[in-house]
């Protein structure tokens, strides 16, 4: 009961699934809530209908021709005319993700085990509360590993890789870090000669992350705590050839009876063509050399002062 002149408000609630349609009876008639003045008996009866009405779903990332590097971030534009309960990401059929609030967006990480590196047709599902589904135009992309270095084992058909001549060598086993194939960096006996080996790659420009990795094992027959005149230098290289960054200089004081680990942050180059550049060097001049260098000593188990290289990774986050 109301007095005469009581100020009133109504407000229709639909369940889920449904969605209010208009008022019946009184002076209401679509809006919700409805406001009105009691001054006589009035029956109002809300009146609601189930949701047929699908969601609105557009894809916005990825983009259509992108290429995305071991994973995806999804996102997703979508509305209804009740409100949108989720939004799944698909690869072609598979679920990658599920978001239930807006933001739509959703980082996946690939599963090559799970899915191929290979380019898919990308897709969002929005639902309403009704189970009405809307599905997004599809947005071709690709996916490819993060890892960028081309055979980074220096296994057979080592084209990726330009070496000097002998350089590139395969087995045996006990010699390379994995497989058989690895990188031997020696040295003629000349003064001024160099080996070296070298790969361009490209990083993408919207990299997050770009750690590269190398493993190295130092061979001398130096005596220890020697260092000796012939070196390893890794560097990071333009299109040009012109030194970006030195990553490391190694010599026999770098010794080490295994393969161990190198790594590098390589973030500072996203955007760039960039050489990794693996060069050993000896002194122009053989009046520098010292003990420890093979042009000195004659035994030929001293004569190797040599660096193997072996499982070049770099791994890029976008
Ligand atoms: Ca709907």
């Amino acid at each position: 009961m109301f007095a005469a002149g009581t100020p009133i408000t109504l407000t229709a609630t639909a369940a889920a699934g449904y969605k209010f349609v208009k008022w019946q009876g009184g002076s209401c008639n679509l809006a919700n809530p409805c406001s009105f003045t009691m001054n006589a008996t009035t029956n109002i009866t809300a009146i609601f209908e189930a949701d047929k009405t699908p969601p609105v779903v557009s894809l916005t990332s990825p983009t259509t021709g992108q290429t995305r590097m071991d994973a995806i971030n999804f996102a997703a534009q979508a509305s209804d005319d009740v409100g949108v309960t989720k939004v799944e990401f698909y690869a072609n059929t598979t679920l990658l993700g599920t978001v239930t609030s807006a933001p739509y967006q959703s980082r996946v990480n690939w599963n090559p085990q799970t899915l191929p590196y290979g380019t898919y047709d990308f897709t969002a599902k929005a639902y309403d509360a009704a189970g009405n589904v809307g599905v997004s135009a599809p947005v071709k992309a690709k996916v490819i590993s993060g890892q960028l270095i081309r055979n980074s084992s220096f296994e057979p058909q080592v084209t990726e890789w330009t070496a000097t001549n002998g350089v590139l060598t395969n087995g045996p086993t006990t010699m390379a870090h994995t497989g058989s194939g690895y990188g031997s960096l020696h040295l003629a006996n000349i003064a001024g000669s160099t080996d070296s080996v070298y790969q361009p790659v490209t990083l993408p420009a919207d990299a997050v992350t770009a750690n590269l990795s190398y493993w190295l094992r130092v061979d001398s027959s130096a005596p220890n705590g020697t260092v000796s005149y012939d070196k390893l230098t890794a560097t990071v290289r333009d299109t040009a050839g012109n030194i970006l960054g030195t990553l490391g200089t190694y010599s026999s004081i770098n010794r080490t009876a295994n393969y161990t680990e190198n790594r590098f942050d390589l973030s500072a180059y996203k955007g760039m063509t960039i050489g990794l550049y693996f060069q050993s060097s000896k002194p122009s001049s053989p009046l520098m050399l010292p003990v420890d260098d093979d042009v000195i000593l004659s035994s030929p188990l001293d004569k190797s002062l040599r660096f193997y290289l072996d499982d070049v990774t770099l791994n890029v986050t976008q």
